[in-house]
Order: structure tokens, then C-alpha cells, then sequence
């Protein structure tokens, strides 16, 4: 048998956790060879509730069940994680406005998001369930220096599975006669669900539906889903919320069917011309543990106008949480390259490099005619660890001059060591970096404020 996972859940005495944590002991999620280590996070006054909730997975006497950890500590919990799943996040209590909950569940999932970067596995995958789900997401992302962009994202698979659904009995076909719903956005009402690329039996859909069918009833269900199942039940949706997750982490590992995908919310590259630095539902296909968000689609008028609701909502999001996002960092990771990723130190360490290339080349330089295209152009030739051409001033010494040049090429093969790695595969790959400069100056900004 494999050796054991561990798969940490916040959350964990919560009502979707009490629907997930059976499914996933027992094997629904990562499969019944799988042997499981299940690390459950709950905040104080809830542990006793969580300790009802381990008494019962034991007498489950699951075979890949190996073992419980039930804490209140969230660097046990996070601790060598393999996959994680935030459900737990702070509800609207009473007379909270929506900055406050916001601004309540930032502040978890900074912490949380900052400890699991600091303890988890380095190769985890983390779903965020909680809500406002693509926020939480981004203020995890946000705190990650040695775990990837790429290794965190959202639910929005609760909303995919609607839609699924609800075209599939309109059509009158079994769901898995349904393929590439996509769902655009974020988790809440603004929501995007899009069937216009969607096929049914490997037809268009939009030629056995009406167009206003799509828009008066599809559309407004799948984004008012969940109210529908409050105003029902009297709870929000648990059990359905608990199959999407395990959906998304099996879907995430094994992959995509054939012309197929799914949705997650990831952190936005700028595909279809969404918003950078927002975690943005993407219909997505994944192949052995990663995603890739599916381009080339033909967006439409009526897609374009929805997909930017749902967008500036998002950003709407992040600026009411601006402060709380990342802080200094130098450079930004390039998201397409992965496995590889910056740590802060790494960026550090190319930024001084720089600047004492800067600093040895200066006085070579002024002792240089400032004139020729190179001498003006100093930095890549030290950034590349060459000195450079030109020629010593007469009378110039020749240690000296030297010397420059020596610390040039030291400090510029710094840099490029520091900003390549050894790739997964064993091929050397060097990074490229984008300057991120609002961020830069935004926290640099939102520090002072703070009196950091
Ligand atoms: P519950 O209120 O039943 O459970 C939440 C649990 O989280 C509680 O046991 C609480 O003690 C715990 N918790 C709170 N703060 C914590 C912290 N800092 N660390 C660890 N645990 C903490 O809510 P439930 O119905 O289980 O829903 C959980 C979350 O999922 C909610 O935020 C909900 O809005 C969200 N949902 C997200 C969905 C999605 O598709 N992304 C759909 C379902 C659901 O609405």
C-alpha cells in the first residue's frame, strides 16, 4: 500500500467538514488505496464539538484511515500537509458589513496562509471553500514565499456541478452527457456561468436551449443556488459544498476527461484580459497535479459584459483589503513558470546583487568616456556577469580597473544565480521577473500608513 497522505481541513466541527471528512477517510477523494492522515483545524470553543466529530471517524474504523489530529493549532494542522482544505472561515454576524467580513477573514487567512506557506508539504495543493472564497484565496497567495501562486485556488466547483446540472435536466440528458459548462468569476451572485462553449452529447448547447431560457432562468439559478437551498432548508448548501470539494481536488490530480474542463478560481495571469493579482473562476483542465487555464475561447458581447461584472467585484475585493495583502516584495514570481518559484530571500539577494554591481561598476564607468552605447548601458552587462567593453582611461591603473571589473562580473553572476533553478526535470531554466512596481509602492505606502 502507498505510504500515507496528510490532508488537513479547517473548519473541521463546521457543517460542510462533517459531510467531507467521512468522504475523504473513507477514500471518495483520493481513492481506496490511499491510506489518509487526517490534521482537522478548529478554532477553541469549537474543539470539543471537533473532538464528537473524531469519536465518530474512529468508530467508522475506516481501513484508510490512519490516524486524526485534532487541533487548535494551526501549525500542527498545516504541518507536512499534502492537500488542504479551508472551509473554516468567520460567518457575517450580526450588524457586520461586508468590509468587516472581509477585513475578519483576511486577518485569519493571513495567518493561516502564512503558517501553511511556512509548514506544508512542499508540493501541496490548497482549496479554499470558505467564503468570500476568491479573496481568502488571494490573501493566501499573497503570503506564500516558498510555495507557488499555482498550488492555491478556490471553489467555484459547487457552482460548475449547478450548472452541470441544471442544463443537463433541461436537456433531458444524464449529466455526464454535459461537458465544458465553464463558470467566470467569483463565488457570490455576480458569477459568470457560460454554456455557450458548453456541448451536450458533443452538441452545442446552445442549440437545443433557448436564449432566454439561458438568460432569465439558467443564469440567475445558478448564481442564487445557494440562497434557494437557505430558503429550503434553512442552511446553506453543506453536503453538495463537501462533494464539490472532493470533485475539485480528485478532478485537480487526475485530471480532466477528454474535451472537457473544469472551473476553479486561480490567480489570474491576465488570460482574456481579467485582472491580474485577483483570483478570477476560470474553466480550466488539469493534468497530472496542475492546471492550465484554457485559452482561446471566443468570448461574445453578452460573456464580455458579465465576465467584467463579476471581475470588478473582485477587485472591488481586494482594494477593501489592500492593506492586508502582500507585503514588500521586490519581484513577483512569473506564474508560468512552475515548478520553479522566487522565495523573498532569492529576490533580496538579486536586488542587492544589483545594486552592488550598480555601486562597483560606477567608478569604471566615470573613469570610462560616458559616451558609447555600452558604457551608457552598464547594468545588463554586469546583470550578465560581463564586465563589459571600453577601454581604461590613460593614466587610469590597471589594478583598479580591474578590480571593477572583477566585482562586476561577481556581483552580476550573483544575480543570475540567484534567479536560475534547476527545473523538476534537471534542465536549467532561468527565470524572468516583472518589476512589480505599483505592488511595490501600494504596500510600501499602505505600511507607512500603518506605522510599520
Ligand atoms: P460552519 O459555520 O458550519 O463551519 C465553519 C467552521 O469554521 C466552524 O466550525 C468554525 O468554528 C470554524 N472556524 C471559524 N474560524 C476558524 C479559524 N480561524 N480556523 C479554523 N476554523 C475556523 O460553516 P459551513 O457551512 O461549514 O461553511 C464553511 C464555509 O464555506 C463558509 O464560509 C461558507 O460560506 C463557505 N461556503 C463556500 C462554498 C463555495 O462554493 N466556495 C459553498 C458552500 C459554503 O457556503
Amino acid at each position: 500500500m502507498a505510504s500515507p497522505v496528510r490532508v488537513t481541513v479547517t473548519g473541521a466541527a463546521g457543517q460542510i467538514s462533517y459531510g467531507l471528512l467521512f468522504r475523504i477517510a473513507s477514500g471518495h477523494m483520493l481513492g481506496p488505496n490511499q491510506p489518509i492522515i487526517l490534521q482537522l483545524l478548529e478554532i477553541k470553543p469549537a474543539m470539543k464539538a471537533l473532538s464528537g466529530v473524531v469519536m465518530e471517524l474512529d468508530d467508522c474504523a475506516f481501513p484508510t484511515l490512519v490516524e486524526v489530529i485534532a487541533t487548535d493549532n494551526p501549525e500542527l494542522a498545516f504541518g507536512d500537509a499534502d492537500y488542504v482544505l479551508m472551509v473554516g472561515a468567520r460567518p457575517r454576524g450580526p450588524g457586520m458589513e461586508r468590509k468587516d467580513l472581509l477585513q475578519a477573514n483576511a486577518r485569519i487567512f493571513t495567518k493561516q496562509g502564512t503558517i501553511l506557506d511556512e509548514s506544508a508539504s512542499r508540493n501541496v495543493r490548497v482549496l479554499v471553500v470558505g467564503n468570500p472564497a476568491n479573496t481568502n484565496a488571494l490573501i493566501t497567495v499573497s503570503k506564500l514565499s516558498r510555495l507557488d501562486s499555482t498550488q492555491v485556488t478556490a471553489m467555484t466547483r459547487l457552482d460548475h456541478n449547478r450548472a452541470t446540472s441544471l442544463l443537463a435536466g433541461v436537456v433531458e440528458r444524464p449529466t455526464t452527457s454535459v461537458k465544458r459548462v465553464a463558470i467566470w468569476g467569483n463565488h457570490s451572485t455576480t458569477q459568470y456561468p457560460d454554456i455557450h462553449h458548453a456541448l451536450v452529447d458533443g452538441k452545442p448547447a446552445m442549440n437545443l436551449v433557448d436564449e432566454e431560457w439561458m438568460t432569465e432562468e439558467f443564469i440567475p439559478r445558478v448564481q442564487k443556488r445557494g440562497a434557494e437551498v437557505i430558503a429550503a432548508r434553512g442552511l446553506s448548501s453543506a453536503a453538495s459544498a463537501g462533494s464539490a470539494a472532493m470533485d475539485h481536488i480528485r478532478t485537480w490530480i487526475e485530471g480532466t476527461k477528454s474535451n472537457d474542463w473544469t472551473s476553479m478560481a486561480v490567480y489570474s495571469d491576465g488570460s482574456y484580459g481579467v485582472e491580474s493579482e485577483i483570483m478570477y473562476s476560470f474553466p480550466v483542465r488539469c493534468r497530472r497535479g496542475k492546471y492550465k487555464i484554457v485559452q482561446g475561447l471566443n468570448i461574445n458581447e453578452f460573456s464580455r459584459e458579465r465576465m467584467t461584472v463579476t471581475e470588478n467585484e473582485l477587485i472591488e475585493e481586494r482594494d477593501a483589503i489592500r492593506d492586508l495583502l502582500w507585503p514588500v516584495q521586490m519581484f513577483r514570481c512569473n506564474s508560468n513558470l512552475q515548478p520553479l518559484q522566487t522565495s523573498q530571500a532569492c529576490a533580496w539577494v538579486r536586488f542587492l546583487s544589483v545594486t552592488a554591481a550598480a555601486w562597483s561598476n560606477r567608478s569604471w564607468w566615470r573613469v570610462n568616456r560616458p559616451d558609447s552605447w555600452f558604457r551608457k548601458n552598464w547594468i545588463p552587462w554586469s546583470c550578465l556577469g560581463l564586465p563589459g567593453p571600453g577601454r581604461r582611461k590613460r593614466g587610469e591603473k590597471q589594478g583598479h580597473f580591474k578590480q571593477q571589473r572583477r566585482l562586476g562580473c561577481f556581483f552580476g553572476f550573483r544575480w543570475w544565480l540567484a534567479s536560475a533553478k534547476v527545473g523538476k526535470t534537471g534542465d536549467l531554466v532561468v527565470q524572468s521577473f516583472r518589476f512589480s512596481n505599483s505592488s511595490l509602492w501600494r504596500n510600501l505606502d499602505s505600511q507607512r500608513r500603518s506605522g510599520e
